[in-house]
């Protein structure tokens, strides 16, 4: 059943490459958002439920990657229905607002770009994601040479970040893709800038698309 009305919350995804800063500003979004009067809980994919934080360790080790893209694309799904059942759609039938730390379009943009077909990941989506889609999507833009850089001053490789140049840059222009066929939902953000720069236009989107002005009073 659709979770609807004033008493649902608000849920705010951030999605991007590697190392284009979103862990940051989904930090900084929760204190904004706490600031201004908001029950807010942060989670991230995948993972965000200890069922789907097990299988997110099978996923970046690579051990799922000889199967292809199909099987990743179903190991995404598994842990995220999980996720959605267990975190996500019971925090927002109570009235908090939930971000997560990536969500489904991180797997149109890598599963999708490595193979998986839209109508594949349609399908799935439904069974993982259902009505609990997210209200607003901030797609943090930046280049993946800039964004490599970032991710490997701060740890080593895993099974994504490993892959070549060209595949990130697919990566980047499939959630560009996403956002221009989705402008009510997506909001692009320049992530190339300065952490408090790039915070600052999330919290103008997030103000303009979902009526946040600041701190309550
Ligand atoms: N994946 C998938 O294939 N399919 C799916 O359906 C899902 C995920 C859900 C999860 O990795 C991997 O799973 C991911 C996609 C794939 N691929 N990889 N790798 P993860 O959760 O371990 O990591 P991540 O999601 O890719 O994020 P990240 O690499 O940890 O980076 P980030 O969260 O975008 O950035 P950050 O940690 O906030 O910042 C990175 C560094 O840059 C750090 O040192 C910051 O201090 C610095 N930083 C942050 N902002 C700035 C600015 N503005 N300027 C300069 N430096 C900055």
């Amino acid at each position: 059943m659709a979770l609807t009305g004033p008493q649902r919350g608000l849920f705010i995804t951030l999605e991007g490459g590697e190392g284009c800063g979103k862990s940051t500003q989904a930090w900084r979004l929760l204190d904004f958002l706490k600031e201004a009067g908001r029950e807010v809980v942060m989670t991230r994919e995948p993972g965000g439920s200890p069922e789907a934080e097990t299988i997110r360790q099978l996923l970046l080790a690579g051990l799922v990657k000889p199967f292809g893209p199909d099987a990743e694309a179903l190991f995404f799904a598994v842990a995220r229905r999980d996720h959605v059942e267990n975190v996500i759609r019971p925090a927002l039938g109570q009235g908090t607002w939930v971000i997560s730390d990536r969500f489904a379009d991180s797997t149109r943009a890598y599963q999708g770009t490595a193979g998986a077909s839209s109508d594949k990941l349609d399908r799935l989506e439904e069974i993982a994601v259902g009505e609990t889609r997210p209200d607003l999507t901030l797609i943090l833009d930046l280049d993946p040479r800039e964004g490599l850089r970032r991710a490997a001053l701060r740890s080593i490789a895993d099974r994504f970040e490993a892959d070549g140049l060209e595949i990130h840059a697919a990566r980047r222009k499939a959630f560009l893709d996403i956002a221009a066929a989705e402008p009510g939902r997506c909001v692009v953000i320049d992530a190339s800038r300065g952490e408090e720069e790039v915070a600052a236009s999330i919290r103008a989107a997030v103000g303009e698309r979902l009526g946040i002005s600041g701190p309550a009073s």
